[in-house]
């Protein structure tokens, strides 16, 4: 079976990650076809995978757009919509990995005939999406759709909650190759000299700059630590969140805190990153779908503490692979960080069962088994 992959951006979210360890064992029957050019494309590229920038006009709907820029957005994505009708058509499955990509796929899907895969990396809520980019989504995929792959569970009852079809839709975890998140002690101690946090307590966070992700919510949370806490940004404002990366800025400045906090910008050595932090705290104010940084800080041996909602509380297990909090409150945040500073509890066995855990769970080598079994069926079935 040959598969068209596709993805409407060219930067590297939690998405297009995923989406290149789907790809690489299909790298020899696919193309990847992306709706901007960037980091993604080289790095599809450097693995070998082949991949096709399709266009390269910025198409300007987001989550919560309404319905007068999505329509108008429609003639923007006319061109694109017949090259990837042409380029379906040497294909047996189109595999549309993100929501422009669904509308497109589904389009394409009609006039080519080729069955439509949806990997779901989104909680379908209102929380997360305007009424009217919601009402699209759940049209398209009920109609298209012969597949949805969603990223947890909680991104699947979501979806069934919005009125999605219960009998297409499958799910499937986020894959981990464990050996990339072993580093040598010796880079980690160079790292944090680097970074000037030799002697710090240091809480990570790992997410693009958005204000869901809630950055401000950990600033807010280390007023109430002792001073040797400090924190490290990792991550860049990804899709024009740039108001809220300045908003970030004067808090930190206007509580004092500029030595104790330290924006990174978007890195590409997250493993070494994290096993210089002391614990990973993931601080989403909406529910998370999955949160591949709260495996990914299990895989380096860290003690995470996440938000307890959406995929989070399906990773997480409070007080055994790491803790768990009420979204949105610092005052709970900070009392787990503390309580770890002091060790009134082990944030090294923590952190060992968590890699154990994680590594079990979320093998890439499975969780590609589980997907191409998912597919292989629904060959079958068409
Ligand atoms: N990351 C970097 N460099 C940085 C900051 C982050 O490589 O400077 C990585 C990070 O390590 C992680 C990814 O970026 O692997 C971000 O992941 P996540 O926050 O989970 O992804 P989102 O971009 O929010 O993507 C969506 C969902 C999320 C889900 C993911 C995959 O919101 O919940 O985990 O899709 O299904």
């Amino acid at each position: 079976m040959k598969f068209l992959f596709l993805d409407q951006s060219g930067k590297l979210g939690g998405a297009e990650l995923c989406l290149l360890d789907i790809v690489k064992p299909y790298a020899n029957s696919c193309l990847v076809g992306l709706f901007a050019d960037g980091d993604f494309r080289k790095l599809l590229e450097t693995n070998h995978i082949p991949v096709e920038v399709l266009t390269t006009q910025g198409i300007k709907v987001n989550k919560q757009s309404g319905l007068f820029s999505a329509l108008a957005s429609l003639g923007q994505i006319t061109p694109l919509i017949y090259r990837v009708v042409q380029l379906a058509r040497k294909y047996d499955v189109i595999y549309a990995n993100t929501q422009k990509a669904l509308v497109v796929g589904a389009i394409a899907s009609l006039f080519s005939r080729r069955p439509l895969v949806y990997h779901l990396h989104d909680i379908l809520s209102l929380e997360h999406f305007s009424k009217t980019n919601l009402r699209v989504a759940m049209t398209l995929i009920n109609n298209f759709a012969s597949l949805v792959i969603a990223n947890s569970q909680a991104s699947k009852t979501a979806f069934i909650e919005a009125g999605g079809n219960p009998n297409i839709i499958e799910v499937v975890y986020n894959g981990f190759e464990a050996d990339n998140y072993q580093v040598d002690e010796f880079e980690v101690i160079k790292i944090r000299e680097e970074l000037g946090i030799n002697d710090k307590f240091v809480v990570g966070h790992f997410s693009r700059l958005s204000p869901w992700k809630g950055q401000h919510i950990l600033i807010d949370a280390l007023v109430k630590c002792p001073e040797n806490v400090n924190v490290i940004l990792v991550g860049d404002a990804l899709f024009g969140e740039d108001e809220y990366v300045q908003e970030l800025h004067q808090k930190v400045s206007a509580l004092g805190l500029e030595k104790r906090v330290k924006f990174l910008g978007f890195r590409d050595d997250i493993p070494l990153l994290m096993s210089a932090c002391n614990l990973v705290a993931h601080t989403s104010i909406a529910p998370e779908p999955f949160g591949r940084v709260i495996v990914e800080a299990m895989l380096c041996g860290k003690a995470v503490v996440a938000a307890k909602a959406g995929g989070a509380v399906e990773l997480v297990e409070d007080g055994m692979n790491g803790f768990l909090v009420t979204p949105n409150n610092p005052q709970e945040l900070a009392q787990v960080i503390n309580n770890c500073v002091d060790e009134k509890v082990s944030i090294l066995d923590i952190g060992f069962y968590g890699r154990l855990d994680a590594s079990q769970r979320f093998n890439v080598n499975n969780i590609n088994q589980q997907i191409q079994n998912l597919l292989k069926s629904f060959a079958i079935n068409k």
